[in-house]
């Protein structure tokens, strides 16, 4: 399974297309719906978010509520196109001046600008920034949306939640079972189980605003369910880890990415870090606790995979930093008209979406053949084979 994202920020529509997803799997536009407005959904974002009222038209690959096997096609369209109709249509402009193309050509810090302009030859960096907007995690929680259908009717179930914003951490991550997790999060401004560090993550992204800053954080995704043995440890493109970490790092401002106890085991002697190995003749084999987060040698144990990513604070900030005018060369303290403070609790939802996609695609991978219930069939098998083992 694969996909491509198309579409610019301030463009006419977003588009994915999913390659390989399996037929005969149940998915409506309702299923994507739900996913988008979690996205949209958090403490911290800006005005942008009462423009849009993202849903999903499926355009190919889904008949009378089933997948077909062939190409799906998802488009979400840009409500706030009907403003840049000009500045970003497609048509070609002529004799009109900078002002209305809204050219730009003072990068931003952290952002893409600058490096995007020089590799592109843009002289007018609007053409990078549309592209490298976070505003295209849209549809990656589109096609998440597609993975969490398919990974649900094996019985798998994905779960996030946001466990640190600007220094704020949660310490009370205790939950009975993903939905469990799911029902509280959802509950949250910023999709965090502990309400009293909720409040005060509020209180930071609130602080941050009003200095004209922004604010970063750290995300979770738990997933339960998993077969044993899905990746391998064969070769370093088999390995299933790998690869989350990889869809972890492409969302937009991630800087970072830890299996299990992560980063944390560097500290540890490995009598305290390393699962020890139980059997029972229900569940079959099992460890007695999950450092290592659900993986050993790029494979999935059968444990609840556990998966955490670093959020930068948003680079387009109020509180101008110095940055060069690429016309001028001259120096230039920005000042910008509209940003989110925050956007980790939306950024927890597309990670759910890459992480979903990955372990879905690993699993048709793995035990593909082209219909879901044959799927289902070849995954049941070889839970059973396991838990035999
Ligand atoms: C973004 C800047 C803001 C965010 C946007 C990501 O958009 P605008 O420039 O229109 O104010 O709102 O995020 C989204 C539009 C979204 O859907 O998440 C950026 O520069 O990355």
């Amino acid at each position: 399974m694969r996909y491509l994202t198309a579409g610019e920020s301030h463009g006419p529509q977003l588009t994915t297309i999913l390659e390989g997803v399996p037929a005969g799997l149940s998915l409506t536009a309702e299923d994507v719906d739900q996913e988008l407005l979690r996205r949209q959904k958090g403490y911290g974002r800006g005005r942008r978010m009462q423009i849009e009222k993202d849903t999903v038209a499926i355009n190919s690959g889904v008949r009378h509520g089933r997948t077909l096997g062939s190409p799906i096609t998802l488009t979400v369209t840009n409500d706030d196109f009907t403003h840049w109709t000009k500045i970003m249509g497609a048509a070609p402009l002529e004799d009109e001046g900078e002002e209305v193309k809204r050219q730009l050509s003072r990068p931003r810090p952290g952002h893409a600008d600058l490096n995007g302009a020089i590799k592109y030859n843009h002289r007018d960096m609007r053409n990078v920034l549309e592209r490298s907007s976070a505003r295209e995690t849209t549809v990656r929680v589109a096609a998440g949306a597609v993975a969490k259908r398919f990974l649900n009717e094996l019985g798998i179930s994905v779960g996030g939640h946001v466990i640190e914003i600007g220094g704020v951490v949660a310490t009370d991550l205790h939950y009975q079972s993903i939905e469990a997790l799911q029902t509280r999060t959802e509950a949250s401004p910023v999709r965090c189980l502990d309400e009293k560090a909720g409040q005060q993550m509020m209180a930071a992204i609130d602080e941050a605003k009003k200095n004209g800053d922004s604010i970063g954080g750290i995300v979770e995704v738990i997933v339960e369910g998993m077969p044993v043995g899905v990746g391998s440890y064969v070769h370093y493109d088999r390995k299933l880890d790998a690869k989350l970490a990889a869809a972890i790092m492409s969302i937009n401002a991630f800087k970072g990415a830890e299996i299990g106890i992560g980063f944390e085991a560097a500290h540890k002697p490995g009598s305290q870090v390393h699962d020890e190995i139980l059997w029972d003749a229900e569940k079959g084999y099992t460890r007695r606790t999950n450092n290592a987060g659900g993986f050993e040698g790029g494979m999935t144990t059968g444990m609840p995979i556990v998966v955490r990513g670093v959020m930068k604070p948003i680079p387009t900030l109020y509180k101008p930093l110095q940055s060069v005018d690429i016309e001028t060369k001259e120096p230039f303290s920005a000042s910008i008209e509209r940003s989110d403070a925050c956007a980790v609790p939306a950024a927890s939802v597309v990670a759910e979406a890459v992480v979903a996609w990955e372990l879905a695609a690993a699993i048709v991978e793995q035990f593909g053949v082209d219909h879901i219930d044959r799927i289902k069939e070849n995954v049941q098998r070889h839970m059973k084979e396991a838990r035999e083992f």
